[in-house]
């Protein structure tokens, strides 16, 4: 049986994991509620990846009343000694009586052990509550460790003629202050930013989450690390002054020859980590980077490139949310096209579907799937 109060105290939990937001990576967000009836004896969130897991951070504000209580964890309670010791245990030591698990934990080395190892100490569990809704908390959690691939989050900027620059490459700025706001914080969740050397060449971006222009976070937990910054660049044209390089934390992928040439010799010299990759006439071979970043622990991937490398994204079918921040303006017909993409007839065209619309000063920010 569950009641509309088990629902509200798993809901409880669910918020209480997205504080973690922009801190857990590569570990997903998970939140926990201990409660006695209607009483709420201990909440916790996990933090940070190698810091206490959310249940052991409730139950340590539950403390010895946690004997015969009910905990609601947004994932299935860990069976193995990572970083942290199992939460399984944990929990069976203080007593809890009843836990509710909204998803089963992907991970390999847990996926129905933590469950298991509960009901083998006679705690009653309660599986799949809101389970929708914890699995949409940690796509990337779950993409990486199901397939092995992070989830792809593509963001363009555009006019209301489709332009995401002016002919000669000039694109500052065609969203307002809010949407760029929001763009920070779309790179503050992902675990890191994919851009093509063609981005880098023409706006020397940073890439990096400015906390200033974050904005008032709310009870989230402080963001704890710049997200990785990735280049495609077959030939390593990145120059060795490029603002991206700046502060570390950066992967290049070129095509496997150019590893062993001067240009990828004096990156990997600057601390720059490079890996080869094949690319074929059209770019990159997206899979093969997809399946990298998975093996670096990358959840969430944020695309920020220019037309190529998204037009490869699209046409690949390697999208899966794709983030369009829409301006009140016209950028002209010799504008850049935000992807290229060449299609013949109406047969080929590219269906999404809107899961939210919403606007962001004078600009619309629409969130499509694929259809
Ligand atoms: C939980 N509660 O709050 C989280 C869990 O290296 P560790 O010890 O931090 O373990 C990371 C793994 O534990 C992670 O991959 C996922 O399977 C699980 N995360 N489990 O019971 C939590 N964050
Ligand atoms: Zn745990």
């Amino acid at each position: 049986m569950i009641d509309a109060q088990d629902t509200a105290f798993m809901a409880r939990a669910l918020q209480l994991a997205w504080r973690g937001r922009y801190s857990t990576h590569p570990n997903p967000r998970v939140g926990c509620v201990i409660a006695r009836g209607s009483e709420v004896l201990g909440e916790g969130w996990h933090e940070r990846a190698g810091e206490a897991h959310a249940e052991i951070r409730a139950l340590s504000q539950a403390g010895p009343d946690a004997r015969g209580a009910t905990a609601y964890v947004t994932l299935e309670p860990c069976s193995h000694f990572g970083r942290t010791p199992p939460c399984a245990k944990a929990l069976v030591e203080a007593g809890v009586a009843h836990v509710f698990a909204a998803t089963k934990d992907p991970n390999p080395s847990v996926s129905g052990r933590g469950l298991d190892m509960l009901r083998e100490a006679g705690v009653r569990v309660t599986e799949g509550l809101l389970a929708e809704e914890a699995v949409r908390l940690n796509p990337g959690f779950m993409k990486r460790m199901n397939v092995g691939r992070p989830y792809v989050r593509l963001k363009m900027a555009a006019s209301l003629d489709g332009r995401t620059a002016m002919a000669s490459g000039e694109s500052q700025w065609i969203t307002g202050a809010e949407a760029r706001r929001d763009v920070q914080r779309l790179r503050a969740i992902s675990d890191a930013i994919l851009t093509g050397v063609g981005t880098v060449l023409a706006d020397n971006p940073s890439l990096t989450v400015r906390r200033g222009e974050l904005g008032d976070i709310g009870d989230a937990t402080e963001p704890s690390r710049q997200p990785l910054r990735v280049i495609a660049d077959r030939d390593a044209r990145t120059p060795p002054g490029a603002t991206i390089l700046q502060g570390g934390n950066v992967q290049i992928y070129c095509a496997s020859p150019t590893l062993a040439t001067a240009p990828a010799q004096d990156l990997a010299a600057l601390g720059v980590g490079l890996n080869g990759v094949a690319w074929k006439d059209n770019g990159i071979d997206v899979r093969e980077l997809l399946d990298s970043l998975g093996e670096l622990g990358i959840n969430e991937l944020l695309v920020e490139a220019g037309p190529t490398l998204a037009g490869t994204f699209i046409n690949e079918r390697l999208v899966d949310e794709l983030w369009l921040y829409q301006a009140p303006v016209f950028l002209g017909s010799t504008g850049r096209p935000t992807a290229n993409l060449p299609l013949e007839s109406m047969a080929d065209k590219v269906q999404w579907k809107v899961l939210d619309r919403r606007q962001l000063g004078e600009d619309q920010r629409l969130i499509l799937a694929p259809a």
